[in-house]
């Protein structure tokens, strides 16, 4: 569990924060994952919007709570932790009903979420390219500079190596965009992946079989994002494709990815199709 220490701390005033707080922005897909799980559980919560396109997680307030500037953050009675499914499987043992992780399958979950979680930057490097696609580098020097400076840079008192990649992702971002050919093996990974779903979801309604667990939130977010990119998930994953449109159609999961549909929505095909390609043209789909 990534539970801060008062030391990797800045943002002092957090510590007095009672209650369940959330530091989240409504389009990132962490933060998607961990309000459908939120709401399904039923869970009350108080909202603190970080707006990333304007670089907000980059400023010292936001770096003096996560070190690691990364959405979401929650805070439980003082207590700060990071990483989205950390945090979910800490609320799991804190709020067991309804269960989300199967009992007796804690470790297979956590290392399936590890799994998942490793495919992250693979996640942005679509989105990027495909759905957000902004004209210039995603992250303005000054704003890098800023987080490169902010906070202690330590998560639970050692030094963060994940700081480096986040810094490394963008200043490569900065540099050469995202190139086709790296578009192209993020696509292949998630291939790879939903192949693997589609089987399972050919025998069994959910993930982990008839019940709705934390491994059908996590992945749905990726669909959805992926399917936003133009991820051919209806010719390449049929199985995959009618479990997205069944749980984008609950409520708890239609509230909190609706209003990136909406936007991508106005997206028009050219906006998606950066530098004249598709998703499916620059993976060979
Ligand atoms: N492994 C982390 C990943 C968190 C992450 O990368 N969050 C993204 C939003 S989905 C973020 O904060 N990005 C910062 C930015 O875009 O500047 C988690 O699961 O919480």
């Amino acid at each position: 569990m990534v539970k801060l220490l008062d030391s990797d701390i800045r943002t002092r005033d957090v510590l007095g924060w009672k209650g369940v707080h959330v530091l989240h922005f409504m389009g990132s897909s962490c933060s998607q994952k961990l309000r459908v799980y939120l709401n399904l559980k039923g869970i009350p919560w108080q909202s603190h919007p970080v707006d990333l396109p304007k670089n907000e997680n980059m400023q010292p307030w936001f770096l003096g709570i996560n070190p690691r500037g990364l959405v979401p953050v929650l805070v439980h009675d003082g207590a700060v932790h990071i990483e989205s499914n950390d945090i979910i499987q800490d609320l799991e043992g804190k709020f067991p009903t309804p269960r989300l992780i199967p009992e007796g399958y804690e470790n297979e979950v956590a290392a399936l979420l590890k799994h998942e979680d490793d495919l992250h930057l693979d996640l942005r490097t679509l989105s990027f390219r495909f759905v957000f696609a902004p004209p210039g580098p995603p992250k303005p020097a000054a704003a890098l500079e800023s987080y490169i400076a902010s906070g202690t840079g330590t998560v639970q008192g050692t030094v963060d190596r994940e700081k480096q990649i986040q810094i490394e992702f963008w200043q490569r971002a900065a540099k050469e965009g995202f190139t086709d050919e790296r578009a192209r093996a993020s696509a292949l990974k998630f291939r790879t992946e939903f192949d693997a779903l589609d089987k399972k979801l050919a025998r069994q309604p959910y993930l982990m079989g008839e019940n709705l667990s934390v491994l059908d939130i996590a992945w749905l977010i990726y669909a959805h994002r992926l399917s936003l990119a133009g991820y051919p998930f209806a010719r390449l994953h049929p199985h995959v494709h009618a479990w997205a449109e069944k749980l984008r159609a609950m409520p708890e999961f239609a509230k909190e990815i609706g209003q990136l549909r909406q936007g991508a929505a106005a997206h028009d095909p050219a906006h998606r199709a950066q530098a004249g390609k598709t998703l499916e043209m620059v993976a060979g789909f």
